[in-house]
């Protein structure tokens, strides 16, 4: 019982960048690789289909082109309400890849921390808060994932076009507090990409910029990252594809390519 819980204690500092003494992470080698984000692909494949066969086959081809799955509501909910099952930890058991729980967490203090324990219990590594519910739900949030080491990524500013109404104008004020509050990411648009600088800008080197919004929403491949996010967000142009594993691979190259070119002047 001991080995187990410390397993879960290192898997969950484990995200947080790692910060695990070398005899630990010797004797838990395997079960720290589980959780690890890192920007081999730079890709996060956004997984959002409802059927489970489907789920599972598209992430057991695409684990090696991508650096984790993101799980939302669709996927999550149809699969629970349909098969009973938990596919949080079914594709985790399967690709070994950190997931990150898309839920955009939005709720008073009280229940936001609810739902990131629920959403921790489920196996996420990662998930998603809305900034604009402000300080005090976001720092709840942190908070119940600190105990855990789980991540927890800030919305700033979506990627669709109504975010231009109420959230762009909030956009700076929330990285800097995500920032403050010492949040693992933040979600920044790659629809606009001079926003990710911006982004880049307030909050530094230090936090993950994840960024959705490329190919189906208009974002262009590689875009994002060439402005200073850390990974791109990919849904569409992967699991629509006739082979996933094929444009997950092709997206890498091209944003690896993209990388060696110098950044946008905009
Ligand atoms: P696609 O590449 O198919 O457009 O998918 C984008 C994914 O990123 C979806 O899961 C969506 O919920 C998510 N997302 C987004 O598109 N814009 C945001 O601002 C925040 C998101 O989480």
């Amino acid at each position: 019982m001991r080995a187990l819980s410390n397993v879960a204690e290192l898997q969950t500092r484990s995200q947080k960048g790692f910060k695990v003494r070398k005899k630990e992470t010797k004797v838990y080698e395997r079960e720290l690789r589980m959780s690890r984000l890192t920007e081999r692909n730079r890709i996060i494949h956004a997984l959002d289909v409802e059927d489970k066969e489907k789920a599972l086959r598209i992430a057991s081809a695409v684990k090696e082109y991508v650096d984790a799955i993101k799980i939302s509501y669709p996927t999550f909910l149809n699969i629970l309400i349909t098969h009973k099952s938990n596919i949080i930890s079914e594709i985790k058991e399967i690709t070994r890849l950190p997931i990150l729980a898309c839920f955009k967490v939005a709720d008073i203090p009280f229940i936001s921390s609810r739902i990131m324990r629920i959403t921790m219990d489920a196996g996420a590594d990662g998930v998603t808060v809305h900034g604009m519910t402000g300080r005090d739900t976001v720092k709840a949030c942190i908070a119940t994932a600190n105990k855990r080491g789980v991540g927890v990524f800030v919305v700033t500013e979506m990627s669709h076009p109504g975010a231009i109404e109420f959230y762009q104008p909030l956009g700076d004020k929330i990285a800097k507090m995500a920032k403050e509050l010492g949040a693992t990411g933040i979600v920044a648009p790659a629809t606009r990409p001079n926003r990710v600088r911006k982004y880049r800008k307030i909050v530094g080197e230090d936090m993950i910029i994840i960024s959705p919004g490329i190919g189906a929403q208009g974002g262009q491949i590689g875009d994002a990252i060439a402005e200073g996010a850390n990974f791109e967000v990919i849904g569409r142009l992967i699991y629509t594809s006739s082979n996933p594993a094929n444009s997950a691979r092709e997206i890498s190259q091209q944003l690896k390519k993209r990388l060696e070119k110098p950044p946008v002047v905009r």
